[in-house]
């Protein structure tokens, strides 16, 4: 604590005389109150440690996170909302919640679900033509060029119905959900590869392709699990499903995954529980599922090579199932596009590292991190060095030459990340504990205990090919004792560490109310270079073009037509045009709004009472609502948003005549 010492003895002789200077001269009676006031109620530095409890390092650590009014933070924070099924975007080191953005689950401030565009969405994600309104997130994935978040374009996952949304920064909204129905469940995803040319999807619990059935008895024959390689087209930002392709899988439990880079690109490494092929039946004479999925030592590394798959796509060798083209396993063993390298012992984080040399991989029931060497897996591959192969054919690389060593780091390592410096930092799950570790000697250097049950931890920069080595987010599952009491239900924990210097240092507890959220990614904020308004009004925010229904001020109208009344209308501080809307019971409304202001922040929203409609207007942005009239009735309309001196006029009627 050196260091520490240090930074006081400083802040004692120049931060103080400082802060009471600047008390002195804020007001006419700054001398008398001198230190009584500035620090609401405090008098000095000293004194309010003091009163407050706080230690040197408490201190310390609230100048590394405290963010003055009008700072920025340095960092963005993609925290997925777990079964929350949204996003939520953090800045670092404030841990202050900046916004949460609408993906799986209808969110109303930003009236995602509540209008046609946005349901039109959420429809998109519909599996079997049914229309799902929750998802499960579980790992959002920036997008890369050669390897380096570009701040372009995030891609989030659904475990409980597979899926995967496209999330523009451009606005920080939404745009694409894409279902495929080759699987039932997911979880290594999403990973994008280091171009983003595929965003990767990989099934959990096996299940008949395509949505068959089969019974769970017949499991071995009839289960399967697959990789869904989604092509992304990033000039028109969205997945193109024609374009993308899967590979199918044995029936094991397909867990992580990561994209090789730089030496290893071209390759993406899955990890594996449930090599027993396990199915519970719990009444029916088994074991449970979890006690039958934990016999073997060992479970697969899988090693896949997408370069060569792609082209044995495009050579058309490939089945089609649920519309999608897919590698039979049989093809992916002829062709040699997947091989096993066994992995201890319950595996759950696969991370390459930043050089792409190395692949780290954590058991949950194991004491170490397990260090695969690429270069050697390669070198095995290419000499056919295998210890057997799966009952699918699947070669089996031998476990010791593959790897370059262990690294003992303690009970139940899950996630891994780096730095600048060499380090990698593990989650210890059992343990509760951020492990350190140097990449080159594979020794633990430092450990740092958290609150409680760390699952993933996330770095500045930490999935690219060159990590900041600034900040660290252990994401905690439980939070117990961290907050005030809330009930039953505590939020979870994201506790900000800094972990440069021999000792990692504890800065911060932000408590997270929105579903459990598995992972994160940190991009450096200037990196992200959002609109600030719509432009030209009446933009259509999903497609980022002018919709075909924009309205422009001064050709406000109301139309019958043959499909119902469409009312063209426009929103301006602080009216609406029209402000009465009259239709007949039974008549279809189509609302078209646009606001028409090109001001920042100069937000409307807009409802019309008991219909269950709101949508948001940001500057420029245009909105269709559609529905059904079918109440006889008076119907105040008005803007959500307190836009101005006048927002509570921004008013006015919608009347239902009865028929
Ligand atoms: S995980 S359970 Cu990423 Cu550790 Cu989902
Ligand atoms: Cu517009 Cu309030």
């Amino acid at each position: 604590m050196t260091s520490g010492r240090k930074w006081w003895r400083w802040a004692a002789s120049a931060l103080l005389p400082l802060a009471l200077a600047c008390t002195r001269e804020t007001g006419p009676e700054g001398a008398a109150t001198a230190g009584a006031s500035a620090l609401g109620g405090g008098s000095s530095l000293a004194e309010l440690m003091q009163k407050r409890g706080l230690n040197e390092a408490d201190v310390v650590a609230a100048l590394k996170t405290y963010t003055p009014s009008g700072k920025h933070d340095e960092y963005y924070l993609f925290a997925s909302g777990g079964h929350g099924g949204n996003l939520i975007v953090i800045g670092v080191p404030s841990m202050r919640i900046l916004k949460y953005i609408g993906v799986f689950t209808p969110e109303p401030w930003q009236g995602y679900g509540y209008g046609d565009q946005t349901m039109e969405l959420l429809k998109q994600g519909s599996r079997d033509g049914k229309m799902l309104t929750w998802g499960d997130m579980h790992h959002p994935a920036l997008s890369e060029s050669a390897g380096e978040y570009d701040g372009q374009y995030l891609f989030v996952n659904d475990k409980a119905n597979p899926r995967v949304a496209v999330v523009s920064l451009r606005d920080f909204a939404t745009t694409q959900i894409v279902a495929s129905e080759l699987i039932e469940s997911e979880h290594g995803s999403t990973f994008v590869t280091p171009d983003t040319d595929y965003v990767i999807e990989t099934s959990q619990y096996p299940a008949p392709l395509g949505g068959r059935y089969a019974d769970v008895t017949k499991f071995n024959d009839e289960y399967r699990g697959a990789t869904i390689f989604w092509k992304f087209d990033r000039a028109r930002g969205r997945i193109v499903p024609e374009e993308s392709w899967a590979m199918e899988l044995p029936p094991y439990m397909q867990d992580l995954a990561d994209a090789g880079k730089l030496v290893s690109d071209g390759y993406v490494f899955i990890n594996s529980i449930n090599t027993e092929r396990a199915y519970g039946g719990n009444l029916e004479g088994n074991p449970p599922l979890e006690s039958g999925v934990s016999q073997n030592d060992m479970d697969y590394l899988h090693v896949i090579n997408w370069k060569k798959a792609e082209q044995v796509v495009k050579a058309g060798r490939t089945k089609v199932i649920a519309g999608m083209r897919v590698i039979a396993l049989e093809t992916a063993v002829a062709e040699g596009l997947l091989h096993f390298v066994p992995e201890p012992k319950s595996p759950h984080g696969v991370d390459v590292t930043p050089d792409g040399k190395d692949i780290v991989v954590g058991g949950k029931l194991d004491t170490h991190a397990t260090v695969f060497s690429f270069e050697k897996i390669k070198a095995l591959i290419a000499a056919n060095t295998f210890v057997g192969k799966d009952p699918y054919g699947v070669p089996i690389l031998p476990f010791q030459e593959a790897i370059r060593g262990q690294c003992e780091i303690g009970l139940g390592p899950l996630h891994t990340q780096f730095d600048n410096e060499g380090f990698a930092y593990t989650s210890v799950f059992i343990e509760s504990k951020v492990a350190k570790w140097s990449l080159k000697d594979l020794k633990l250097v430092d450990k740092l205990s958290t609150h409680y049950n760390i699952g993933h931890l996330v770095a500045a920069e930490g999935d690219t090919v060159s990590p900041d080595g600034r900040f660290l987010v252990a994401m905690n599952k439980w939070a117990i004792d961290r907050f005030a009491p809330v009930g039953p239900l505590l939020p979870q924990n994201f506790q900000l560490i800094d972990p440069v210097g021999p000792k990692m240092q504890m800065l911060y507890d932000a408590p997270i109310p929105l579903g459990e959220p598995h992972y994160a990614q940190m991009i450096k904020a200037d990196k992200i270079k959002p609109v600030e308004i719509y432009k030209p009004a009446g933009m259509n925010a999903l497609t980022h073009e002018k919709d075909p229904f924009a309205v422009e001020g001064g050709k406000e109208r109301i139309e019958r037509k043959p499909d119902g009344v469409h009312v063209y209308m426009t929103a301006v501080r602080s009216h609406f045009t029209p402000d009465i809307i009259r239709v007949k019971q039974g008549d279809t409304v189509h609302l078209h709004i646009t606001n028409i202001e090109q001001a920042k922040d100069a937000t409307h929203g807009f409802t019309v009472g008991s219909q269950n409609i709101h949508v948001s207007l940001e500057p420029g942005k245009h909105a269709n609502v559609t529905f059904v009239a079918d109440k006889p009735g008076v119907y105040p309309m008005y803007c959500t948003e307190f836009c101005s001196a006048l927002h509570l006029e921004m008013a006015g009627y919608f009347l239902v005549e009865p028929k």
